[in-house]
């Protein structure tokens, strides 16, 4: 197995990969302001995801019968609304949060040019988090007055207390002051650098945030102008459907917004970790471009069970959400030949020897190549549920958590939690402790999901419902026989696929906060330095760099799958109940 060496070079092109020792915190000299800004996202991203974890093994525990001593079943929506929260909208957006103001500043070669307004954003979203987290909270402690067992997906008919709302909107409205500054910094850039490429982390940051702000437009009039006023008694009535709608708008390309980090991560730094250089920018940049296009025509494909909106545009919900498979595939290809450039390098060969050559070892590495191994079986799944017909097979029922927990519960948070292990020493100047404990974590974390995803997508093929403390339905004397291919087994397999998860996670942050609570070292293990790809961006056409083109394609796209089935929704009214349900 290879154990990357801080002194190899690149053997075509001479290239160092090593940092001279006066260099290895470079980062932190060289953009103190920046790294104290994603150290804090950090320490809220992780704080979220160690109580979100938590929380996750209550579930598992609970409805598979094994332990149900933490909450009540009648609590078991409030555990499962923190759980959600906390993991896709809380730990991710400060993750990426402090990812990306990583990724701008290193790739632009500036420290953060506003504090303040990095400041301003990072309190907003903490604010939203405080308040959306208490509104929580208070559906388990009965000193709490207020509740929202609304669940992350939330839409009318269900109602949570007004600030969970309004803390919703805060992150929202606090993400897209992130998403300013990092335009903002590209203008300062742009400034000195005319007719320069774009580079490549930064097309990253810009493409993601484009495609954002185009998404979560739904969830902002879905929240400011339907739910809060409802949730305050100021209107009495909003139309389900509508809000639904406005929520799967933003439903779907928030998956993106969690992967295309992921992305940016296995482009740009894993290829360098395998001991290599990236296989193309410009097919990168192709990749992301496509993203920004194709993520957000496609959210009625999580409506295909509702009825009000006719199958013709389900339809083509369904064909453009079957187009979204290109760049993800594209990337596979990607990412799998620059790994084995880089393994090649450290002298790998054969037809899959190579794969012998890899840092097996290094936690960063390992913990990216697993969550991306994962998001392969995830793909295929996700694909199943994409099929208008095969999905109602499949709607609701356990099989749909099986498949994000290998989507954002693996590719993205595996992949930030791994890409931690490589970006801590860089922010802290700090080295990894107990790298043992680091090494076995990411394959700890990939036994536990191995388990609990495939046990939950069985179920839910075997009809096991989701978000449901009770699924073994006992009042109607349904029992499960069988250890072995039953559902006995499969709960069996979710119970321990969840303890497994939840120790990994504690690993993880035992690992993390030691570091972070330790001495400043003399020397890191990790060089921030990132080698050139090996087809650089001059290779790629301009007009991918330009912004404007494909934010107005994006734009005409959502005018066209979206805009006959709203303005049928509309019709009904958006302040009443809408049609009576009807079959379409
Ligand atoms: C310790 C690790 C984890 C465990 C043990 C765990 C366990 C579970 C279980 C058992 C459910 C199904 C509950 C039900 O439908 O009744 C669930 C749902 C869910 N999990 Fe996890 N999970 C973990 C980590 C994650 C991560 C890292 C993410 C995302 C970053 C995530 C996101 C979700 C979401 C979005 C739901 C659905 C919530 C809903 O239906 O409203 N989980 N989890
Ligand atoms: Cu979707």
């Amino acid at each position: 197995m290879a154990t990357i060496d801080d002194t190899a070079t690149d053997t075509e092109t001479g290239e160092e990969y090593a940092t001279p020792p006066e260099e290895r915190s470079a980062y932190l000299d060289r953009y103190p302001s920046a790294a104290r800004i994603v150290r804090w996202c950090f320490l809220v991203a992780f704080g979220a995801l160690g109580v979100g974890g938590l929380f996750g093994m209550i579930q598992a525990l609970h409805r598979t019968g094994v332990f149900r001593g933490f909450v009540s079943s009648s609590d078991y929506y409030s555990v499962l609304t923190g759980h959600g929260v906390l993991l896709v909208l809380v730990f991710t957006t400060f993750f990426i949060a402090g990812l990306f103001t990583w990724a701008v500043t290193q790739s632009l070669e500036m420290d953060l040019p506003r504090p303040r307004l990095a400041v301003t954003w990072f309190s907003m979203i903490l604010l939203g988090t405080v308040l959306a987290g208490t509104a929580i909270l208070g559906g388990l402690v009965d000193q709490i007055p207020a509740s929202a067992d609304v669940l992350y997906t939330m839409y009318s008919p269900m109602q949570a207390h007004p600030i969970f709302y309004i803390g919703a909107a805060l992150i929202i409205v606090g993400s897209w002051i992130a998403g300013a500054n990092y335009f903002l910094m590209y203008r300062d850039w742009r400034a000195e650098n005319a007719g320069e490429r774009i580079p490549l982390q930064t097309f990253m940051v810009l493409t993601t945030f484009l495609m954002w702000y185009l998404a979560t437009v739904g969830i902002a009039i879905e929240v400011v102008v339907f739910l809060i006023p409802w949730s305050l008694g100021l209107i009495s009535e909003v139309n389900p459907l509508f809000t639904r709608t406005l929520f799967w708008y933003f439903g779907h390309p928030v998956v993106y917004f969690w992967l295309m980090p992921a992305y940016l991560i296995w482009y740009t730094i894993l290829p360098k970790l395998s001991g290599g250089r990236l296989f193309s920018d410009p097919l990168a940049r192709v990749v992301f471009v496509l993203f920004l296009l194709l993520s957000t025509p496609t959210g009625i494909h999580h409506q295909y069970v509702d009825p009000g909106i006719p199958e013709g545009f389900k339809f083509v919900a369904m064909t453009n959400t079957m187009f979204l498979l290109l760049p993800s595939l594209l990337t596979a290809f990607t990412v799998v030949a620059s790994i084995e450039h880089g393994a090649r390098q450290n002298g790998g060969g054969g037809l899959f020897g190579w794969l012998k050559n890899l840092p097996w070892d290094n936690p960063a590495f390992s913990g990216c190549t697993l969550a991306g191994l994962m998001f392969a079986a995830g793909g295929f799944s996700g694909m199943i549920n994409a099929g208008m017909n095969i999905n109602y097979l499949i709607h609701n029922t356990l099989w749909v958590p099986g498949h994000f927990h290998l989507t954002v519960g693996t590719a993205s948070a595996l992949t930030f939690m791994a890409i931690t292990y490589w970006l801590l020493p860089q922010l802290t100047g700090k080295r990894i402790r107990n790298y043992t404990i680091a090494s076995i974590q990411p394959y700890v974390w990939f036994i536990g999901m191995f388990l609990m995803s495939n046990a939950m997508h069985r179920a839910g093929l075997a009809g096991v419902p989701r978000r449901t403390a009770e699924p073994q339905y006992p009042s109607q004397g349904i029992t499960f026989e069988g250890v072995v291919g039953g559902v006995s087994e499969m709960r069996l397999q979710i119970a321990i696929g969840g303890v497994l998860l939840t120790v990994s996670l504690a690993m993880f942050l035992y690992v993390i906060a030691t570091t972070w609570l330790g001495p400043r070292s003399e020397r890191i293990r990790v060089n921030g330095r990132i080698p050139k790809p090996l087809s650089s961006a001059d290779d790629s056409p301009r007009v991918l760099d330009n912004m404007k083109l494909w934010i107005a394609i994006a734009v005409v796209l959502v005018l066209l799958t979206y805009g006959p089935p709203v303005a049928s929704i509309v019709a009904d009214g958006i302040f009443a109940g809408g049609s009576a349900p009807v079959p379409v």
